[in-house]
């Protein structure tokens, strides 16, 4: 049979199937990001409980878990001109999955990183240590980048997921910045950055007078 050109029909049909299987693929992608942030939420849900019931303190009080949005995923990408396919994203992208653990002192957060990167099937791609070196705004949390399988019906995939760890103090104060931030499309006056900054050095003095309180109470603790 001759070579033609699909018909207008053909090519709408065409089109059709390939925006279908683009969608089932990106479906599949960031189904594979959902079940490694619940194994991540399983893991650090097991270590709160375990400290609840077996231990007379723990370092977690609260933890949450978001997926990013398709939308805010593809302006990521476009912030950082990727083209937007699985492949690049999976291979650029590493907070697609993104866990939140906020714990009482700051000594916490690095005990709590240290639990569960040392778990054998945790393998660590980044850390970045905003605790020890904030941000200029004032922001200070401990990322990590993990990787952890997931045991799929015929494969397993090993999948990143940002974890966020930050004292009750960095939480509030992150917090209300964020919604700031997102109130003042990204541009704040200046006079409120300043005070911005300033209650971030506000919440890192609670931070600490806190931790010695804490230390204190141990010290006392122990003599008994
Ligand atoms: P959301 O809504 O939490 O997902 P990039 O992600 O490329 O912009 P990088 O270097 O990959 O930058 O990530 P970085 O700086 O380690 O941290 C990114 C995430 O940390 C942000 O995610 C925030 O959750 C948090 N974060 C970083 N800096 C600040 C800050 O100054 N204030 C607040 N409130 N949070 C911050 P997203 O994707 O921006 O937002």
């Amino acid at each position: 049979m001759p070579d033609r050109s699909p018909t207008a029909v053909e090519a709408l049909g065409n089109h059709r199937a390939k925006t279908r299987a683009l969608r089932e693929d990106f479906s599949r992608f960031m189904l594979n990001y959902r079940f490694a942030m619940e194994e991540v939420m399983t893991k650090i849900n097991i270590l709160k409980t375990e400290f609840e019931h077996l231990h007379d303190y723990s370092p977690i009080e609260h933890v949450n878990s978001r997926l990013k949005t398709p939308d805010s995923i593809f302006d990521k990408a476009r912030r950082r001109e990727l083209s937007l396919t699985v492949d690049v994203l999976r291979d650029n992208v590493f907070d697609i999955a993104g866990v939140r653990v906020v714990c009482s002192f700051i000594s916490d957060a690095y005990w709590i990183a240290e639990m569960l990167t040392a778990q054998t099937d945790i393998t660590v791609v980044a850390v970045k240590d905003y605790i020890a070196q904030p941000k200029p705004n004032g922001y200070k949390s401990l990322h990590l980048i993990v990787k952890v399988p997931i045991f799929l019906s015929g494969s397993v995939e090993v999948v990143p997921v940002e974890v966020q760890i930050r004292t009750v103090a960095m939480d509030f104060w992150a917090s209300l910045e964020h919604k700031i931030y997102y109130k003042f499309g990204q541009e704040i006056p200046d006079a409120l950055l300043a005070e911005l900054t300033e209650a971030a050095d506000v919440a890192n003095r609670l931070d600490v007078k806190m931790e010695r309180i804490h230390d204190e109470v141990r010290a006392i603790e122990a003599r008994e």
